[in-house]
């Protein structure tokens, strides 16, 4: 009878307290997320920053660390809340367990007192030990419960995100190679494949460095400042202000999502580089709008250029001098049509800085250059000048000064000191004034149509040892003729526009076969 009654009674408390524990394991994480009980460590962006979230960085994280941004729940976060209502249970537990110990009356040794514990214990066992039990293995079952859950429905869920993180940035490393994206700094001259981006947010201070699909974001992003960004450069690079990641300055907008063409001059001071390349930009942007697309300066110093390039040509006004700077900026121009979206810069230093190499040092952008240019003024050449000062022509046009091949040594020697690879880069031979040299002499000498009869016209006229040069020098060389004074015919051979269709198709930036004004469809291939 006693032996039913005890029982029954453990039956029914421990199903009691059992109940009671699994109710608590239920609570816990609420009490442990609310943080009444064990509060996770939450992984905020300053600890992702760093770098006590994320293991590995991934893209040009690998340079500047994790971005401060909100990590995706799993796997981090989900863990620490895990860890955390583990840690509540064990807690919650303990507690229960050191209340059940205290209910033990034990008065201390000898006779009646040592009679008095040995009671106590009998009668704790018999009412407190059940509850205890149940308690305990009702927390542990429902905590258990839980975990299991929350494992197998996180751990789902982590690996879908892994995957969907490693099918984006895929698609986004193999479009970008697709479409040779870069971005290119005219100020600093770096080139990245991937621009560093503000937040939208104009009072956050945060730079997005690597706007790439992982653990920070699969589609979006939450910076710190929780304004949410687009998590790629494909998508954030068309409205984000971009900036140089190696100088923090501004790019133009839209840096990082296109194709660059970078096309550096070379030449004396008043060799017609700053002519020749507004002749070559306003060709450039007569054809891509008579074709329906566009053609824009993108940056406040290519406007101003473009501004004067319109003024002079237009006008037949002579171009100003280049003032002359240590660091010239380069020149952005967007080119659109269609879907096609390209970016075109120039760089036009003043010809004081080829004077020698120490001066040209700072004009490292040769460096990063597949296609590099370099104006010959043939009025400067011995063999010419004294025709040029003793015809009616003399001072109609300033003639530049010093030895035409000293201005390519300036760069070329510090290329080549500083182990530069220039056999896959191309050089274009340029013989401005072209029509002063066909009133001097005729139009036969100087046949425009014909790099090879550039070629020989400058051999014969003293520049034997450095066609020789440029040609070991460089993977490929280009002669042209032009005449970027007056206006002509888009198909004259003498036209500017001819050298930046070699420049481009050199540099794989047209991949179908020239545009002629005629056709519209050419233009298209030229763009694509
Ligand atoms: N007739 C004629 N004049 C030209 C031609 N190219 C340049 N010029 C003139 O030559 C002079 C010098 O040309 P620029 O383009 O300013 O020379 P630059 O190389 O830019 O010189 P810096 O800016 O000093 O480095 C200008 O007066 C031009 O108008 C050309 O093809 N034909
Ligand atoms: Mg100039
Ligand atoms: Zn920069
Ligand atoms: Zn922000």
């Amino acid at each position: 009878m006693l032996f039913a009654t005890i029982a029954t009674w453990w039956a029914a408390s421990a199903i009691i307290a059992f109940a009671a524990g699994a109710v608590v394991g239920v609570a816990l994480p609420v009490l442990s997320y609310s943080g009444r009980i064990a509060a996770p460590a939450v992984t905020t962006p300053d600890a992702v920053a760093e770098g006590r979230v994320l293991r590995g960085f991934a893209g040009s994280g690998n340079r500047f660390g994790w971005d401060r941004a909100w990590p995706l729940y799993l796997p981090h976060q989900g863990l620490r809340d895990a860890a955390a209502v583990r840690a509540g249970a064990l807690s919650v537990g303990t507690r229960a367990v050191s209340v059940a110990r205290s209910l033990w009356w034990r008065p201390g040794e000898g006779g009646a007192r040592t009679a008095a514990s040995i009671a106590t214990l009998v009668l704790w066992v018999v009412l407190v030990l059940p509850v205890l039990v149940g308690a305990l293995a009702g927390l542990l079952v429902s905590v258990g419960a839980w975990h299991l859950v929350i494992a197998v429905a996180g751990g789902t869920i982590s690996v879908v995100q892994s995957v969907a993180i490693g099918i984006r940035r895929t698609i986004e490393t193999t479009l970008r190679t697709q479409r040779r994206t870069t971005s290119r700094c005219p100020r600093c001259y770096a080139v990245s494949s991937t621009p560093s981006y503000l937040c939208t947010n104009t009072g956050c201070l945060v730079i997005h460095r690597d706007l790439s699909p992982g653990p920070l974001g699969i589609f979006r992003r939450r910076c710190a400042c929780r304004t949410t960004i687009p998590a790629t450069v494909r998508k954030g690079g068309q409205h984000l202000v971009a900036v140089c990641p190696a100088c923090r300055r501004e790019l133009p907008k839209g840096s990082g999502t296109r194709q660059v063409m970078f096309l550096p001059v070379i030449g004396a001071v008043a060799s017609g580089k700053t002519q020749f390349l507004s002749a070559a930009v306003m060709s450039m942007s007569d054809r891509v709008n008579a074709h329906g697309g566009g053609f824009t300066a993108i940056s406040p110093v290519s406007r101003a250029f473009i501004k004067a390039a319109e003024a002079a040509i237009t006008t037949g006004r002579r171009v100003a001098k280049t003032p002359w700077d240590d660091r010239p900026e380069g020149l952005p121009f967007r080119l659109t049509q269609g879907t096609v979206d390209k970016e075109l810069q120039l760089m036009d230093a003043a010809g004081e800085a080829f004077a020698d190499e120490d001066r040209s040092r700072a004009l490292v952008y040769f460096d990063t250059a597949d296609v590099i240019l370099v104006m010959l003024d043939p009025l400067a050449l011995p063999k010419v000048s004294p025709l040029y000062d003793a015809s009616d022509l003399a001072g109609s046009v300033s003639v530049a000064d010093g030895d035409p091949t000293r201005s390519y040594a300036s760069v070329v020697e510090r290329l080549k000191a500083e182990q530069v690879d220039l056999s896959g880069k191309h050089l274009g031979v340029v013989v401005t004034k072209a029509d002063i040299v066909h009133e001097l002499m005729g139009e036969d000498v100087l046949d425009a149509g014909d790099g090879g009869a550039v070629r020989r016209w400058l051999s014969s006229r003293g520049l034997d040892s450095f066609v020789s040069t440029i040609e070991g020098d460089f993977g490929s060389v280009g002669y042209f003729a032009v005449d970027s004074y007056t206006q002509r015919d888009q198909d004259d051979p003498l036209h500017p526009f001819n050298v930046l269709d070699w420049a481009f198709h050199a540099a794989g930036f047209w991949i179908e076969a020239m545009a002629r004004p005629e056709s519209d469809n050419e233009l298209e291939g030229m763009l694509k």
